[in-house]
C-alpha cells in the first residue's frame, strides 16, 4: 500500500504519526468522498498495538514538554498556527473533499479559526493566573500542572475546527497528545501532524493514531497512563467511553449532541428570526449546535413559515468546491440512510414536509422542515444531524419554555424576541449551555462551551479549558519564621 495520497492536489502522508515518525497498520480501510463517493486514500487501520505504541510515546515526551516554560510553549503553538495559516488553502482543499462541507466556509471561516485556537490557547496560557489568598496569615498559592498524556477523540462534522480546540489547549497546559481522528474525515489530523513538526513541536508531544472507533477506542480510554480524555462525539459512544475510562477513573470532557430549540416570539423581528432558522442547514444540518426545533408563538406561526419557505427555496444545494453552493453533501452514505429513516417514520407518523422530505441523487439530503410533529415523537426528540428541521406553535411563554426544555439534552438555546426583558426572563429559564439572544453561533473561545444533560459533561473554553487539561493544585506555605514558632 502507498504511504500517502494526493487530494485535490495536496499530497497527504495516510500513515499514523507516532513518536515523531510516520508508522503504517498491516491493514487500511478506504476513506470516501461525499461529493462523489471515489475513494481518497486508503488509511492506516489502528490496532491496539498502534495505541500503545502512541501512549508509550506520548508518556516518554511528557516530561520534557511538562516542563517547557510556558514562554516556549505559546510560542510553539504560534509556529503551527502560522503553519496553518501558510497551509490554509491546502487544509481547506482537503477538508472539504474529506467530509462534503463548503470550501468558502472552510476557507473564510473555519481554517482561520483553526489557526486561531491555537494563537488563542497560547495568549490565554501565558496570562494564565489566580491571585494568592491568605489564610491566617498563611499564603495560599493556585497552579495549573499539566495533566499527562491526553486521549483526544474527534468526530467528522468539522474535522480539524473540533480537534485543534481540543489539541491546542492541551499542549498549552503542558501535556501530550493521542488525536484518534473520526475514521469517515481523517486527512487533515495527518496534515496537522506535519505542520506541527514543521513548526518545531519535539517528537512524541502529539501523536495521531487512525482508524475505527469500535476497534481501538477501548485501548485508548481504559488506558492507565492516560490522564485526561475529551470527546465529541455521540450519546452511546461517550457512555461507553465513560464506563471504559472508569476503571482508572480517567477525568472526561464530553461534548455531546443536541436538539437545540429557536424560540420565535410574536414580537421578534421576523426576518431577522427567519435568518436565524435557515442558518441552520449549515453544513447540511450536520452541527451539534444546530436549532433543530424552531418554536414559533402561534401569532406569527403562519408568516414566518410563509417568509422561511420563500428563504429557504432559494438555497442552492450542489457541490461544496462551488462558491454559490449553499449546503453541500452528507457526510456518509450510512448518515443519509439514517436521516431518511428519521424522516420518513415521522411522515409516518403524522409529520407534514413543507419542504424537502427526500433524498437527492447522491449523496445529498433535501433541506426539510417539517410540522404536525408530536412533543413526545422520535423526530422532535432525536438528533437526526441532517438538514431536517421541525416547527412547533406555542400560545405564551411559559409554553414556549416547556417545550424548549423539554427534551434529554441541554446544548445551547436560540432566542427571538425585540423585548429584552422578556429575553432575560426567557433565558434564565433555558437548561443550555449557550443561549443566544437575537444572533446565532457568535463564538468566543475565551466563553465556556459544553453541554447540560445529554448535550455532555464539563465545559471547555478558556480558562475552563486549563482546569480540564491540568491537575490545578493549591499550594500552602506558612509566613516567614513560622517554623521558629
Ligand atoms: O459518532 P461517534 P458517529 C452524533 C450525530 C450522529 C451520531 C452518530 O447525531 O448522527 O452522533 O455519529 C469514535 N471508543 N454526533 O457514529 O461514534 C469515532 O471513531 C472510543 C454528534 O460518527 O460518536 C469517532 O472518532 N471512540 C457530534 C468519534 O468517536 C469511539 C459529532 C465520534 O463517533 C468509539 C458526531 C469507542 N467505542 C456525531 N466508537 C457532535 N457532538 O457534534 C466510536 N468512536
Amino acid at each position: 500500500m502507498p504511504d500517502n495520497t494526493t487530494v485535490g492536489g495536496v499530497s497527504v502522508d495516510t500513515r499514523h504519526w507516532i513518536g515523531g515518525e510516520r508508522v503504517a497498520s498491516v491493514e487500511t480501510f478506504a476513506d470516501s468522498s461525499p461529493i462523489d463517493g471515489s475513494v481518497l486514500g486508503e488509511i492506516s487501520r489502528g490496532t491496539p498495538k498502534e495505541v500503545a505504541a502512541a501512549v508509550a510515546a506520548a508518556k516518554a515526551a511528557f516530561p520534557a514538554w511538562a516542563g517547557t516554560a510556558r514562554a516556549e510553549r505559546a510560542r510553539v503553538l504560534h509556529a503551527i498556527a502560522d503553519g496553518v495559516e501558510k497551509r490554509l488553502e491546502e487544509l481547506a482543499t482537503v477538508e472539504t473533499h474529506d467530509n462534503g462541507a463548503l470550501l468558502r466556509s472552510h476557507r473564510r471561516g473555519v481554517m482561520p479559526r483553526v489557526a486561531h485556537n491555537f494563537r488563542f490557547f497560547a495568549d490565554w496560557l501565558v496570562k494564565l493566573d489566580h491571585e494568592d489568598f491568605e489564610t491566617r496569615g498563611h499564603t495560599n498559592h493556585v497552579s495549573w500542572d499539566p495533566a499527562g498524556p491526553s486521549v483526544l477523540i474527534t468526530p467528522w462534522n468539522a474535522p480539524l475546527m473540533l480537534a485543534t480546540w481540543k489539541v491546542a489547549p492541551a499542549l498549552a497546559a503542558g501535556n501530550t497528545v493521542i488525536l484518534k481522528p473520526a475514521e469517515w474525515s481523517p486527512l487533515t489530523a495527518s496534515l496537522l501532524a506535519d505542520i506541527a513538526a514543521e513548526a518545531g513541536l519535539p517528537a512524541g508531544v502529539l501523536n495521531v493514531v487512525q482508524g475505527y472507533g469500535a476497534e481501538i477506542g477501548d485501548a485508548l480510554t481504559s488506558h492507565p497512563d492516560v490522564r485526561r480524555i475529551s470527546f465529541t462525539g455521540s450519546v452511546p459512544t461517550a457512555q461507553r467511553i465513560a464506563a471504559s475510562a472508569a476503571a482508572n477513573l480517567t477525568p472526561l470532557s464530553l461534548e455531546l449532541g443536541g436538539k437545540s430549540p429557536l424560540l420565535v416570539f410574536a414580537d421578534a423581528d421576523l426576518d431577522l428570526a427567519v435568518d436565524l432558522a435557515v442558518e441552520q442547514y449549515d453544513n447540511a444540518g450536520q452541527v451539534c449546535l444546530a436549532a433543530t426545533r424552531i418554536l414559533v408563538e402561534e401569532a406569527v406561526a403562519h408568516e414566518f413559515t410563509r417568509r422561511f419557505v420563500e428563504k429557504a427555496s432559494r438555497l442552492q444545494q450542489g457541490d461544496p468546491r462551488d462558491e454559490a453552493t449553499d449546503i453541500g453533501p452528507n457526510i456518509h452514505p450510512r448518515q443519509l440512510e439514517k436521516i431518511d429513516g428519521f424522516v420518513r417514520r415521522a411522515v409516518e407518523a403524522g409529520a407534514r414536509a413543507v419542504i424537502g422530505g427526500h433524498r437527492k441523487e447522491g449523496q445529498y439530503y433535501a433541506p426539510t422542515l417539517l410540522t404536525d410533529v408530536a412533543e413526545d415523537s422520535e423526530i422532535v426528540q432525536e438528533e437526526v444531524f441532517g438538514p431536517v428541521l421541525t416547527l412547533q406553535t406555542f400560545a405564551d411563554e411559559g409554553e414556549a419554555i416547556r417545550l424548549a426544555n423539554d427534551t434529554r439534552f441541554g446544548l445551547a438555546a436560540t432566542v427571538a424576541t425585540g423585548d429584552p426583558e422578556r429575553a432575560e426572563r426567557v433565558t434564565a429559564q433555558l437548561v443550555a449551555g449557550t443561549v443566544w439572544v437575537n444572533c446565532f453561533f457568535v463564538r468566543d473561545l475565551q466563553a465556556p462551551f459544553g453541554g447540560s444533560r445529554h448535550s455532555g459533561v464539563g465545559r471547555e473554553g478558556g480558562t475552563w479549558s486549563f482546569d480540564f487539561y491540568c491537575d490545578v493544585k493549591n499550594t500552602v506555605t506558612a509566613p516567614k519564621g513560622w517554623a521558629d514558632h
